[in-house]
């Protein structure tokens, strides 16, 4: 089969390479090689640019080399070509250790201790709740939001969940449903967003949504930018001394540098990096899929098209 790769990563020349060695026994074209993109059954990308994807006539499968497929449905024409997306255990066991490092902080008051430390001065104990004191919400729950939520429950903390669709009964946490929002934004201490980019998901939590929200509480955003209004969350916290969060996704990335988050000493930056694509393990996840695929001769999308995601 022919493979055509393309990403934008910074060390894209070092996944390629990794990628090779893995699928030994099929070519991997790159632009640089300029083959008639007619000839590609399979694309392996991230962020590729709609003219070449638009050449590529008789593609069979299209894989993302991460986790979201936002950069794949972007693209023109995408409805029957089946999607494969990255499920790496190891990008969800670093999205939990990323959660549970920003909750800590807000929970033992890190934030308030650095900026005291700054001005050298020697701050008196302040309360600390305890584990089980705190809800922490989580809104998206599929191959990583829920494998964090299970793991968070296991620390002691209350834990609840918010999804749009199939919410099922049996779960060991308590799912909130779109009649219930306002009682699951209400309880919540901290809400961890780990949604897609989707027609749905733009600007879901605004200033409606954090106004509801605890008024000494923490947002965490790993999922995507466009699901939080980030003007509204600038004024949000201009009301709300005791409101912070913590974003790894935004708007447009990298972060312009005349941005306003950038100086509030309400929120913590990361530019991307809750969890990083672990090489080995995603390109083995790929092998594992294309493998199948070139068995099978078909596979199933992991993605629903009318949902987005
Ligand atoms: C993502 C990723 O989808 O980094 O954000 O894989």
């Amino acid at each position: 089969m022919n493979i055509f790769f393309y990403a934008t990563y910074s060390n894209q020349k070092e996944f390629l390479n990794t990628l090779r060695k893995k699928f030994k026994n099929d070519k991997i074209y790159t632009v640089d090689d300029n083959i008639d993109l007619s000839k590609i059954d399979v694309a392996m990308i991230w962020n590729l640019p709609n003219d070449l994807f638009k050449k590529m006539l008789n593609l069979k499968a299209i894989f993302s080399i991460g986790a979201g497929v936002d950069h794949i449905l972007k693209l023109t024409d995408v409805k029957n070509i089946p999607i494969v997306r990255v499920k790496d255990p190891t990008m969800r066991l670093r999205m939990y250790n990323h959660v549970l490092s920003q909750i800590l902080i807000f929970q033992l008051k890190l934030k308030i201790y650095d900026e005291a430390q700054r001005k050298k001065i020697w701050m008196n104990e302040r309360y600390t709740p305890l584990n089980i004191e705190l809800t922490i919400g989580i809104i998206g729950l599929g191959y990583i939001g829920n494998f964090v939520a299970l793991k968070i429950k296991k620390l002691g903390y209350e834990v609840i969940g918010f999804k749009r669709k199939n919410v099922s009964k049996n779960t060991s946490f308590k799912i909130y449903d779109k009649s219930s929002l306002n009682k699951f934004i209400k309880q919540s201490d901290v809400i961890v967003s780990i949604l897609p980019d989707t027609k749905n998901t733009k600007n879901f939590i605004n200033s409606k949504f954090l106004k509801k929200m605890k008024k000494t509480s923490l947002l965490i955003n790993i999922g995507r930018g466009s699901v939080v209004n980030e003007l509204d969350l600038i004024n949000h916290i201009k009301y709300n001394p005791n409101f912070y969060a913590s974003l790894d996704v935004f708007n447009n990335e990298p972060l312009e540098k005349k941005h306003k988050f950038w100086v509030n000493k309400n929120i913590t930056i990361t530019p991307h990096v809750a969890a990083i694509t672990d090489h080995d393990s995603s390109i083995n996840y790929l092998h594992n899929k294309f493998i199948t695929f070139k068995k099978n001769k078909k596979i199933k999308s992991d993605v629903d098209i009318k949902f987005g995601y």
